[in-house]
């Protein structure tokens, strides 16, 4: 997820805006993109009040930084099927009839419903998810409100994405790092594959850290474009993160390359963790992960003796049953190898000290311990629950300041599953009202079918959204947001970085469209708690988390793309790591607390059932969308018209596969219809599914869904207990096994596979 520039205070200090001449009446702004969730600092040109053209920043630190999605926005936020007015459910719940209604209306009764729900069944029953930028505006007003209702059950796609991974790094040392591009010498893709139209930013600081000498590590069962610009890549099995990094370490130790005098004064654990690298010695590792021995030897002494290396954060090892310790492995190479809080290293930057973050917004020492006690999920899978973080709270005020510290919003969830469970009727309570905010729940998480169950089971179900989405389709109340270029935002990349760029306004929102802040201001209204928002606009309450700079959000504005704490290194120096023992805990004594293994492991694939021999891994980004959205704009289906199936050249022989053939992908829990491209970046037995597909065009409502109960990967997740992660509770969707079906060809293509696909 999200990222300011590299942190190179040289540029910074010498950056200029300089604005480019534009034509007689045009205006320009100074806008972070939202579309996606890397937050590129973009110019938004403006005339007649409305935005008419993104173009990349002058700001020489942020040039280039702009991809087809940022440049489309405009035009896929002036779609005619944007939802402009508030929309009210009349028919059965999924009928697709709705009536229009004031936002005034649509408030009270939501509050009122709410309120009557919370009375019958306690505020637990009350759950809300949402996303990343999406919701930008939230700035924690909705755990804020959450906490003082009672309510623990707040989820968030970033439990796939980021958010889990900070929350999972606090483990070793207490907060979660960000690479240092711009002085690194050594970096490692661990399936992450940044490119020109996806995270733009990460693309290029890449390839300039490349250009200056920078080794490439990619690790990849799939010959990415990233693999192929690496100076080793390791092709590994999907879902083998852990036993590769294992292997490194097995290296690392054995050869001594580690940085001894850091372990020895620094870390705790390190015997015991020798120990358990023993375990994987490389002949296991090779048959763990079908790499070469001597390649994975070669990669780890690259990783350790070309350093100051980087572990960039990665999704992918987000999203697998090896979650926790894959994500803890990195954070002990990065420990053992002496790259923790160095130049060219990675960097606990820690909380602006000037900005009032988010995580003293949301008060989450309001929210009682026997409600805390009841977050969904925190009893079997407690990693990112306020259950497993709570350790955090004393070593995080000594080092940090305060003692709660929600990184990335991932640092206090309720676990997606058993939430979705509880609202199915499947729980330890009922869960009754469910709002979405930002967010395509039925879509973004696990298993989909329980998700529509639980859908169906709920009392009241409120969107905030732009589009009628196969969630929204769902819903009791559709609330329109605005958008990023119709509002203005102070970006903090949700305290995990001390760096803050403001974003300022572009145009008035369409229609009743509303920011997530004044949702919650009106929510707050309701719910009989206005005190909790006494902001009137957001521009007011960027002044009060900005009070300390001794800056208005205006002057913020008008003065820098970009306000940072100049950097530290070494902090820990001083306060030790915000870990109960102060050190990095190689052995985690909050894991052992817990009642998990404190060591990282290795935990294998079930065995093989004949009925399912592929594999398939889902996840998938396709450049010209963002997740499930923007498959309305008719420039970016150009690009990717259809759902595509990618197999190898040998899988497509041996199961009689053609190019551009319709086939059905299926496993215990659902299937899906999508069409083959043949490739030969792709290993044999392993097939690629595209993350997120519907087709707004399709029939509405339930049973239809807009075409989601057709091509929609979540009906391939699963999130029973052998593909769980079992510290953190978040699906494995790397390595899923599957069969793929042939069906009869009725489905009318617009383009072949071969037109219409993308660079990736
Ligand atoms: N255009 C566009 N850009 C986007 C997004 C988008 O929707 N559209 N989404 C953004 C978001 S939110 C995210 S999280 C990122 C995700 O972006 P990336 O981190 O790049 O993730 P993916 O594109 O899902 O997959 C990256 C690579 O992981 C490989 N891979 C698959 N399974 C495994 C495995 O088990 N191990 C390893 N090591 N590699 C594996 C795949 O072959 C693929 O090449 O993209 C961001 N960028
Ligand atoms: N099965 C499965 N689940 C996944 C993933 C996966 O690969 N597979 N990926 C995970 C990852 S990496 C991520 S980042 C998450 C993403 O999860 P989500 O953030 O839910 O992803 P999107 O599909 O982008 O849904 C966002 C919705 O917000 C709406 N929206 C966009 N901008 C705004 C706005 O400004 N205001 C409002 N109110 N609404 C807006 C869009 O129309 C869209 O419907 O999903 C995670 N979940
Ligand atoms: S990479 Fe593209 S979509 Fe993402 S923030 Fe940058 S311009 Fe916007
Ligand atoms: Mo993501």
């Amino acid at each position: 997820m999200p990222a300011a520039p590299p942190f190179d205070p040289q540029a910074i200090a010498d950056a200029k805006f300089e604005e480019r001449e534009v034509r007689p009446g045009v205006t320009t702004k100074r806008t972070i993109c939202q579309t996606c969730d890397i937050a590129c600092s973009v110019v938004a040109e403006v005339e007649k009040g409305r935005v008419v053209k993104i173009r990349s920043s002058d700001n020489p630190i942020f040039r280039d930084n702009i991809c087809m999605k940022g440049i489309m926005a405009p035009k896929g936020l002036a779609d005619p099927t944007r939802i402009l007015q508030p929309l009210k459910r009349v028919g059965k719940r999924g009928s697709g009839e709705w009536e229009k209604v004031s936002w005034d209306e649509a408030i009270s009764d939501i509050g009122q419903r709410l309120k009557a729900i919370i009375a019958k069944h306690g505020p637990e029953a009350w759950a809300v998810s949402t996303s990343q930028w999406n919701t930008a505006t939230d700035h924690g007003l909705g755990r804020r409100i959450m906490n003082h209702v009672g309510s623990p059950n707040w989820i968030s796609g970033v439990a796939l994405c980021a958010g889990n991974t900070a929350a999972v790094n606090r483990f070793t040392y207490g907060w979660f790092p960000m690479g240092d591009f711009a002085n690194t010498k050594c970096i490692v893709l661990m399936g992450h594959n940044p490119r020109r139209h996806s995270w733009t930013p990460m693309y290029n600081f890449i390839r300039q850290a490349q250009a200056r000498g920078a080794k490439l590590i990619v690790t990849d069962p799939r010959r990415s474009s990233s693999a192929e610009r690496a100076d080793i890549w390791l092709p590994l099995k999907a879902g083998s993160d852990a036993a590769m990094m294992l292997g490194w370490l097995k290296v690392i130790l054995d050869e001594e390359l580690y940085d001894k005098k850091f372990v020895e004064n620094w870390t705790i654990g390190f015997d015991d963790l020798r120990k358990r690298v023993d375990e994987y010695p490389l002949e296991r590792v090779a048959k763990l992960t079908g790499c070469d021995p001597e390649m994975i030897a070669k990669a780890a002494r690259m990783y350790a003796t070309e350093g100051p290396s980087i572990i960039p954060w990665t999704p992918i090892t987000d999203m697998q049953r090896n979650s926790t310790s894959g994500i803890r492995l990195q954070s002990i190479l990065r420990s053992v190898c002496g790259y923790v809080d160095v130049p060219g290293g990675e960097r606990l930057e820690g909380f602006n000290p000037d900005i009032i973050n988010e995580s003293t917004i949301e008060m989450h020492h309001v929210l009682s311990d026997a409600q805390k006690a009841k977050q969904l999920g925190s009893d079997q899978h407690p990693a990112f629950t306020y259950r497993g973080q709570e350790a955090f709270r004393e070593p995080t005020k000594r080092v940090y300041g305060q003692e709660y510290a929600n990184l990335i919003m991932g640092c206090h969830m309720a676990t997606p599953s058993a939430t979705f469970r509880a609202m199915a009727g499947q729980g330890p309570y009922p869960v009754k009202a469910f709002f979405f905010l930002g967010n395509n729940p039925l879509m973004s998480y696990a298993n989909m079918p329980l998700i529509i169950d639980a859908m169906m089971n709920q009392d009241l179900i409120v969107a905030h959204e732009h589009f009628m989405t196969p969630s929204a389709q769902l819903a009791d109340y559709i609330l329109p947001g605005d958008s990023w270029l119709e509002r203005p935002w102070l970006m903090d990349s949700f305290g995990w970085m001390s760096s803050v760029r403001p974003s300022e306004k572009a145009m008035e929102p369409p229609g009743e469209c509303k920011s997530t802040f004044e949702f919650w201001k009106l929510l707050a209204g309701a719910l009989d708690k206005p005190e909790l928002v006494p902001w009137d606009r957001l521009e007011d309450f960027y002044d009060y988390r900005l009070e300390k700079t001794g800056m208005t959000f205006d002057q913020l504005v008008k003065k820098t793309d970009i306000y940072f704490a100049p950097p530290k290194f070494r902090q820990y120096e001083q306060k030790g790591f915000a870990t109960p023992s102060g050190k990095v805990e190689l052995k985690s004594s909050i894991l052992e607390e817990l009642g998990f293994d404190p060591l990282p492991y290795f935990r294998e694939d079930p065995p093989v059932d004949p009925e399912y021999p592929l594999k398939l891994f889902t996840g998938v980004r396709e450049d010209g969308f963002f997740q499930t959205g923007h498959r309305h704009i008719p420039e970016m289906r150009k690009h990717h018209p259809e759902p595509l199936l990618f197999v190898s050249p040998g899988t497509a022989t041996q199961y009689h596969l053609a190019e551009d053939e319709w086939v059905e992908v299926e496993n215990e829990m659902g299937k899906i219809s999508i069409k083959v491209a043949i490739k030969d970046a792709m290993p044999d037995d392993l097939i690629r599914i595209p993350h997120g597909w519907w087709k707004p065009e399709m029939k509405q409502g339930a049973g239809h869904l807009s075409g989601a109960l057709k091509y929609a990967d979540a009906q391939l997740c699963r999130d029973d207990a052998d593909y769980l992660d079992r510290e953190q509770g978040i699906p494995h969707l790397k390595g899923v096994p599957c069969r793929i079906n042939k069906v009869e060809q009725s489905e009318q293509s617009v383009a072949p596979a071969s037109a219409m696909e993308p660079a990736e």
